[in-house]
């Protein structure tokens, strides 16, 4: 069976862990490592969608150059909403503050400040959008998401970015307490890259 080639764009090694595995079962993954240092496009969308599509864009033209023939593009925006905090922090998940602690206290502290203390009240969901581009094309633009609850407090060391807050109720702990295939089986961005890893199989490769 013959495999697509896949740069996946992210400078998230977090997120490059969670989708290399899966995504290479469909396709022969590459990293931004894998080229020479491109800057990192700016993320001004409304929208995960648009940021997706706009950031897969980008790489696909600041990494032509260097591109083997007939190579993709994948690239993934990514966020936590916080359903009584009218989707906060949403699209500006990582620009919030400059490091993953003060993110995560800057997070409580709101909740906090707005008197939510009970698990109802504090329920949230992780999405992930991404979009699967070749040249200037948009192949698949696709959405995954999981609902939570935000903890009280951090707990766990695993997964990356807001993981030690998100608790999931069928599991009983945080992604942060959740080993890396735990959290594959649930999470918002292996419902997206198995939306995408079907379109591949069905439209890119090759018996
Ligand atoms: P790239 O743009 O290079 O892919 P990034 O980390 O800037 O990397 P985003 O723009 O998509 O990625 O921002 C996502 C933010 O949301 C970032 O602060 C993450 O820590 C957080 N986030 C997204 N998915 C997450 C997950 O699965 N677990 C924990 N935090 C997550």
């Amino acid at each position: 069976m013959s495999r697509p080639v896949i740069v996946f764009g992210t400078r998230n090694p977090g997120k490059l862990r969670e989708v290399a595995a899966g995504l290479g079962e469909v396709a022969r993954v590459q990293g931004l490592d894998d080229f020479p240092p491109v800057p990192e496009p700016v993320e001004s969308g409304a929208s995960f969608a648009e940021n997706a599509r706009a950031k897969a864009l980008a790489y696909a033209k600041l990494l032509a150059p260097h591109l083997e023939k007939d190579a993709l593009v994948l690239a993934e925006d990514a966020g936590l909403e916080i359903y009584a905090l009218d989707g906060y922090p949403g699209v500006r998940s990582s620009r919030i503050a400059d490091d993953d602690e003060v993110r995560r206290r800057l997070v409580l502290a709101k909740l906090h400040a707005g008197g939510y203390s009970d698990e109802d009240s504090r329920r949230a969901r992780f999405v992930s959008a991404m979009a699967l581009v070749t040249g200037g094309e948009v192949l698949a633009q696709v959405e995954g998401e999981v609902e939570g609850v935000i903890a009280p407090q951090p707990r766990g060391t695993g997964g990356f970015g807001y993981d030690p807050l998100f608790f999931y109720p069928p599991y009983g702990k945080t992604f942060g307490e959740c080993s890396l295939a735990e959290k594959r089986a649930v999470s918002h961005r292996a419902m997206a890259l198995t939306v995408i890893m079907d379109f591949i199989r069905k439209n890119l490769t090759e018996e």
